[in-house]
């Protein structure tokens, strides 16, 4: 389906609104899996034109500095991944994560028994966040957010020899562990012997640092085989498959993964 826009039927009957820069995945790409997923009506507004509103003039309208929020209560935003769902504006991607999971049946909900599982998975989002996405990101701008790569590239250098050889272990190796723990449950999952949220943002950082860092992940998959696994089961859910080749997926440029070849490093 190539519309920006998608008609499947919201469990709720509200469609939401993704508001993300154009052009890559970027972080908007946690709240696209979800919604994906779960098969939900939703607008991208990456995806529409400038002219129609959307693309970067969707973001830019919503961080310029101008821009003083609303009557109904939501403050105004700094940064992109922005949802809008009814009158609520919500900023900041775990948080917009932790919103949507529940509702689109991929976290347990108030109802469940499981009254806490949506915080045990918060931890998983946010720790996958830290260490798969937020310093990833460091790696090639490990200076300054506003300076070019190519202005930082001797330290991006650095900060990549050492994220590949001490940190990229690390987290690879506790979410393997995670995934060996009780809590884990039955099959590929994280959490509880079923696919949430978490699973979907594991996918994503794997699946960039697999484009970022391929001599290195390739080198990874016989020691952290059951993040391997998780990786390649959300790929072949029949709703991902048919995202990951339709063209609302944006491919990986300039974005948190990038490929360098220089960085593309074993140890
Ligand atoms: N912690 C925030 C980070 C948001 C963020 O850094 N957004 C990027 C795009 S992925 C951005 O446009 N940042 C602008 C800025 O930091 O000035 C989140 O997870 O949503």
């Amino acid at each position: 389906m190539s519309s920006a826009k998608r008609q499947k039927t919201a469990k709720d009957g509200v469609p939401y609104e993704l508001v993300y820069w154009p052009g890559i995945p970027g972080r908007g790409e946690h709240i696209r899996l979800l919604l994906e997923e779960a098969g939900a009506a939703y607008t991208d507004k990456a995806l529409q034109p400038d002219e129609e509103g959307g693309g970067a003039k969707a973001v830019l309208a919503l961080i310029d500095p101008s821009h003083m929020g609303d009557d109904v209560g939501n403050p105004p935003i700094l940064a992109p991944p922005v949802l809008r769902h009814r009158d609520l504006v919500l900023s900041q991607t775990p948080n917009i994560l932790m919103y949507l999971a529940p509702r689109l049946g991929l976290a347990p909900s108030a109802d469940d028994d499981d009254v806490d599982g949506i915080y045990r998975l918060n931890s998983l989002v946010l720790t996958a966040l830290d260490g798969l996405s937020n310093e990833v990101h460091d790696c090639h701008h490990p200076i300054a957010v506003s300076l070019y790569y190519e202005d930082q590239k001797e330290e991006a250098l650095r900060r990549s020899q050492d994220y590949v050889k001490n940190r990229l272990p690390k987290f690879l190796g506790y979410f393997e562990r995670v995934l060996k723990s009780k809590a884990s449950g039955e099959g590929p999952w994280l959490y509880g012997g079923r696919l949430t949220y978490a699973d979907l943002v594991l996918f994503h950082c794997v699946d960039g640092l697999k484009f970022m860092f391929t001599k290195a992940m390739e080198a990874m998959e016989k020691e952290y085989k059951g993040v391997f696994e998780l990786y390649e089961a959300v790929k072949a859910r029949p709703k991902i498959k048919e995202y990951l080749a339709s063209d609302r997926r944006q491919k990986f440029s300039e974005g948190i993964y990038r490929h360098y070849d220089e960085l593309d490093i074993t140890e």
